[in-house]
């Protein structure tokens, strides 16, 4: 299905102001711990710090703004505050630091900064260095120059900037698995495009359903999941401003949540508490952000009764284009193109290998990379496909089956061996809690695989349960994939998106 838009398009008027207009305004929003927002409510906090951006701090439309909260219904109100007056949001995660921040100010090239208190040093820190930012506003406080003063002198109505629909109004940083953060633009029509086909093909939510979850707005699995699914239905959504699984538990029986976003990693986590989730509303459960483990999906369903929908995001694709629906699920595949894209797996001279063959990823759809460095543009668009660095087998049903990161192939004495595939088979041993895989230099083998592993309760690291696992894995997969070394650390190297960093495990510093 070939999408169509109007040439001027601002996707806060459709995501928000819409819902107003046709009478829906006091259908419930957002939610949090002690606030309940309708649509009208969202959109006059919105308008005020449109009105904020515009009449106080001088934003005109293509500026970039920085914003810095976790999630909360604050976050939310100036995000599409941004969108409305025409600006650019650069959401950032909340734990970056001044040395982390610069960068990202600089290389977006931001004027204006809407942060909340609580995470107000940082920002200011990397601000005394001298950069582009301009005028920056706190949030969450009661100071005379906070953000809330300044919306109580505005209006609550706000005319949308006539944005084209092809104007940049997201600049996303990715969550940084290798390091160093890119920065992708996405246009108001991808913003709209992405709402138009996993949410409406896959997902298909109702107005009535309650949306929670942990990633963060500044990861665009978060923002889609948590902010522009739910309201471009109607429905509503709880902002957690912390969310470990824990938290998540306890907000999905607390607001009778009935659609879940998290990572494969969180799942694991709160399956233990799957007895008292049977006694909840929750009905939908999507895992995104790393492949998700046959094991844990069957864990889940044993532990909950219900069965994930697995999708496979990123960044540079703003949302999910490989799915499947609970119904339609295949153990160990991630699923089939999402109506509206294509994707297929190709060789090294990018062209299609035959299903059953591992190769490259290559996708294209109504949204795709568009990176601020031509040079890397360059290598992850060729041909007009987005190739996303994952190695994947395609099957003869068009099923996605996810291999590893294309750089986590180890070859080890002419064996390929997806890091992924070892670390499933690991991941069954009842000893294991967590466990990372890379290949490791080897004189004699070019590579060997190396495991990391954190351990359950009550289990002793030792050379005695070193070999256990060894031999575990060579049961259960090819005995050449086997760990010939084995560490055991406290916890895994993650990203604030809760990704594996898979090169923190080959620092010699961990
Ligand atoms: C990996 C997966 C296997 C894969 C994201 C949903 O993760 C997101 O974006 P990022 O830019 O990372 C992209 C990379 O992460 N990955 C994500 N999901 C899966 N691998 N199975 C999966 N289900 O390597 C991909 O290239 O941080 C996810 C929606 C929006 C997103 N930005």
């Amino acid at each position: 299905p070939e999408l169509q838009f109007p040439s001027q398009l601002n996707c806060a008027t459709e995501l928000l102001d819409r819902h107003v207009d046709e009478g829906r305004g006091d259908a419930l929003c957002i939610q949090a711990p002690g606030v309940r927002w309708t649509y009208a409510d969202l959109q006059s906090q919105a308008n005020r710090i449109a009105n904020v951006l515009v009449n106080e701090m001088g934003l005109v439309p293509g500026q970039r703004v920085l914003l810095r909260a976790p999630n909360s219904p604050m976050l939310a109100a100036c995000w599409f505050a941004v969108m409305k007056a025409g600006g650019i949001a650069v959401a950032t995660m909340p734990l970056l630091r001044a040395k982390e921040l610069k960068p990202i100010i600089e290389k977006a090239r931001i004027t204006h900064a809407l942060c909340d208190a609580a995470l107000a040093d940082e920002l200011q820190a990397a601000a005394r260095e001298g950069t582009t930012l301009r005028a920056l506003r706190l949030f969450e406080t009661a100071a005379a120059d906070g953000l809330e003063a300044a919306m109580q002198r505005q209006p609550a109505t706000f005319r949308n900037v006539d944005t084209a629909a092809d104007d940049t109004c997201i600049l996303a940083f990715t969550s940084g698995t290798t390091g160093v953060p890119k920065a992708t633009m996405h246009f108001h029509r991808d913003v709209m495009a992405i709402c138009a086909c996993w949410p409406r093909h896959v997902l298909r939510p109702q107005p009535d359903d309650v949306f929670i979850g942990s990633p963060p707005m500044a990861f665009t699995f978060g923002l889609g999941g948590l902010l522009l699914f739910p309201l471009s239905v109607g429905a509503s959504t709880v902002l957690l401003a912390k969310a470990s699984p824990q938290q998540l538990v306890d907000g999905i029986r607390a607001f009778g949540a009935t659609v879940l976003f998290t990572a494969p990693t969180s799942y694991r986590s709160m399956a233990v508490r799957g007895e008292e989730l049977r006694a909840t509303k929750l009905r939908r459960c999507v895992s995104a952000g790393e492949a998700l483990p046959a094991a844990t999906r069957t864990l889940w369903r044993e532990a909950t009764g219900i069965e994930l929908i697995d999708g496979i995001g990123a960044t540079e694709m703003l949302h999910i284009f490989i799915s499947a629906d609970e119904a339609s699920a295949r153990p160990g595949a991630t699923g089939r193109a999402v109506p509206g894209y294509r994707a297929q797996v190709v060789d090294e001279a990018g062209q299609p290998v035959p299903p059953g063959t591992v190769g490259r990823l290559a996708v294209q759809g109504p949204t795709g990379c568009r990176y601020l460095d031509d040079e890397r543009q360059r290598k992850y668009v060729q041909n007009g496909w987005n190739l996303t660095g994952d190695a994947y087998l395609m099957d003869d049903d068009g099923y996605f089956h996810y291999q590893s990161r294309t750089d986590d192939m180890i070859v080890s004495a002419g064996y390929n061996i997806a890091s992924p595939e070892v670390e499933d088979a690991l991941m069954l041993h009842p000893a294991v809690a967590e466990c990372g895989v890379i290949g490791v230099a080897d004189e004699e083998r070019g590579q060997i695989v190396k495991a990391f592993v954190v351990l359950r309760a009550g289990f002793v690291a030792g050379p005695a349960l070193v070999k256990e696992l060894q031999d575990f894995v060579k049961q259960t997969v090819a005995p050449y994939k086997y760990p010939r070394a084995v560490e055991f650390l406290d916890q895994l190297p993650r990203t604030e998106t809760g990704k594996l960093q898979r090169f923190r495990l080959h620092a010699p510093a961990r």
